[in-house]
């Protein structure tokens, strides 16, 4: 189906042929040098975490008879296995995603209905406003829904709150702004499952409302509560759409596939998949899992950013020091994502979205550099926050199962990340807040043990706003509620979250002692990728490995590089921040690895990145 368009147009036509390395910060020139491991490490830096009991796990193992018409060997038929394949088939589909694995989007409720009502706009010329967010994905959405609609023929603009006075969401003032410029229709895209109130406003302006958002449905006993208009949200109850988990990205891509088969004449079928660069910058960013149709999306996305034709994405990689050819999901996660979300968060998401959208390789270069510039001034505001955070932590009683904080100058644009770093490093719940004064806006993050957004639910008598999902969720406080709140969160973590809950654990895939890696190994890893959550890269265990040196490397020698031996053959390893001191490597160690790919001086060999290391009993 393909075959139309010539390779130029054709967004994942070849191959890719080069495997990416992995980016990492050691500064290999500038290193201290620890031939002999008969030395107990000790490093002159800051002690070992606080976090002192740590599980290693092992995955429960695939049962016989698994996947057994096939030639599969028993690492891959584990890592498999631990990915929830259950036959050859599901194995194929994995392994190999296609375009045409992604469902109709009409089957998706509410879909049918948006499109009717976007075609009575371009059959009389109404203008239509595309509300969106200020995180990767509002804004991947709403760059999405907007080239389609322009593509159309449609009069069409967006609209961006800012995150610090307006907040998440729609909002009335905005919905008046839009009407008195003249929109007929308004689209959210991320956001609005919530805006009850805001589409009963909408309609006494005039406006209609399509919903498209992929956030939870707020119940009142057990029913769901919806805005009176289209809604499309996967989540719905009654939605029979096969897959829940779409980004709002890829609901605004859904939509846009839907519009590609409604208007044959105004768009080529086919080039929609044009947009999953930017459905798939949304989906690794808001961190859905990478399963189903979302892997679908993300595994053709990163082809599509590979031979980008925007100007913006292009220049963007660069000053990220990396090329659209090296893009996976890791340097979309955590070099691109990073500096798109960097403009909503310290000033307005105007300049990513112009970025994703111009043509104009001076322009696409100028923003490319505002946002990394923004990028920096956020990590050290991020820096700052997260100390006086940390400050607040260890006031609080060791008991508590949940931290509620608050701040002055704490902007909202990064208390999210503060909220997710430390709830890292306690495993809890925790919510981050900025103190406005009358109100406190934050942002919450919970481990997997606590579903966030139901003890919100339960204690939204306390709450002005609220939404999200069980693991990350906003919030907006009364300053006079704030204790009230924290008191009942309190109450509910305590009932929710068990003692064995604070305990790290490491969940290995697979006992693989180090020799037994091969390059057949990595081939097979690098047909699981797109690694993310719901499809992690796959971790290992081994068992009494010799040390045979190591040394310290990286600008304040915080890493570790190390010769390991198992008696077949030496691998050299890595280790990124290590803090083991007093690690005694004249005895044998176990090691938790991951396998990276290095290239150096155009020679490529694989090395083992050390996540944990002890020594072997
Ligand atoms: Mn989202």
């Amino acid at each position: 189906m393909f075959g139309f368009f010539g390779q130029e147009n054709h967004p994942f036509g070849s191959k890719i042929d080069k495997g990416t390395a992995r980016d990492n910060t050691t500064n290999i020139a500038k290193c201290q040098d620890f031939s002999c491991a008969r030395l107990v490490y000790n490093l002159n830096m800051s002690k070992q975490d606080t976090k002192t009991k740590e599980k290693w796990s092992l995955k429960e193992k695939f049962p016989a008879g698994f996947l057994s018409d096939s030639d599969f060997s028993d690492l891959e038929k584990q890592l498999l296995f631990t990915r929830g394949i259950q036959n050859v088939g599901e194995a194929e589909d994995f392994l190999n995603p296609k375009y045409e694995d992604l469902h109709d989007p009409l089957q998706m409720k509410g879909t049918p209905e948006a499109v009717q009502r976007i075609k009575k706009a371009v059959d009389s010329k109404e203008k239509v406003l595309v509300y969106g967010d200020y995180d990767v994905d509002g804004i991947t959405a709403t760059a999405i829904l907007y080239s389609v609609l322009t593509d159309l023929g449609l009069e069409a603009e967006y609209y961006i709150p800012k995150r610090d006075t307006e907040g998440y969401g729609v909002n009335t003032d905005a919905l008046g702004e839009i009407a008195k410029a003249g929109a007929k229709l308004v689209i959210t895209v991320d956001c609005g499952v919530t805006a009850v109130q805001e589409v009963e406003y909408a309609k006494k302006l005039g406006l209609d409302t399509i919903i498209t958002d992929h956030h939870a449905i707020h119940t009142e006993k057990d029913k769901e509560v919806l805005p009176d208009c289209v809604v499309v949200n996967p989540k719905q109850k009654t939605c029979k759409y096969p897959y829940k988990e779409l980004s709002g990205s890829g609901i605004a891509f859904k939509l846009a596939q839907a519009l590609y088969k409604e208007f044959p004449d105004k768009l080529v079928n086919g080039q929609e998949k044009w947009l999953l660069d930017l459905a798939a910058l949304g989906t690794i960013c808001d961190v859905v899992p990478l399963t189903g149709e979302n892997r679908v999306i993300a595994h053709f996305g990163i082809k599509v950013i590979q031979k980008t034709k925007r100007a913006g994405l292009k220049m963007l990689t660069e000053v990220s020091r990396s090329a659209p050819k090296d893009i996976d999901s890791y340097k979309i996660g955590f070099q691109l994502g990073p500096r798109l979300n960097a403009a909503g968060r310290l000033e307005t998401a105007e300049k990513s979205i112009q970025l994703l959208l111009t043509d104009d390789e001076n322009e696409a270069r100028m923003l490319s550099l505002e946002l990394n510039k923004l990028n920096m001034e956020r990590q050290e505001l991020t820096q700052r926050i997260l100390s006086e955070a940390i400050a607040e932590v260890e006031k609080k009683s060791k008991k508590a199962k949940l931290y509620l904080l608050k701040g002055k100058n704490w902007p909202s644009g990064v208390v999210g990340i503060v909220a997710s770093k430390i709830s890292e490093k306690y495993l809890k719940p925790v919510i981050v807040c900025e103190d406005k004064g009358d109100e406190c806006q934050g942002s919450a993050r919970s481990p997997k043990c606590f579903n966030i957004i139901e003890a919100l639910e339960k204690s939204s008598e306390y709450l002005v706003r609220y939404g999200g999902h069980a693991r990350a969720a906003g919030i907006t406080v009364k300053k006079e509620h704030f204790v009230l709140l924290e008191n009942k969160l309190l109450e509910l973590s305590d009932d929710g979250i068990k003692e064995e809950d604070l305990i790290s654990e490491y969940k290995i895939d697979s006992e693989t002692s180090l020799s037994d890696i091969s390059a057949e190994t990595f081939k097979f890893l690098k047909k699981m990728e797109p690694f993310g959550m719901g499809n992690p890269m796959p971790t290992l265990v081994a068992h009494g490995i010799h040390v045979e040196t190591f040394k310290k490397v990286g600008k304040s020698f915080e890493h570790l590089k190390l010769v390991f031996a198992d008696g077949r053959a030496k691998t050299n390893g890595i280790y990124f921040s290590f803090t083991g001191d007093g690690m005694d490597f004249a005895k044998n160690v176990d090691i938790i690895y991951q396998i990276s790919e290095n290239e150096w001086g155009g020679r490529k060999s694989y090395e083992a990145k050390c996540i944990a290391i002890r020594e072997s009993k």
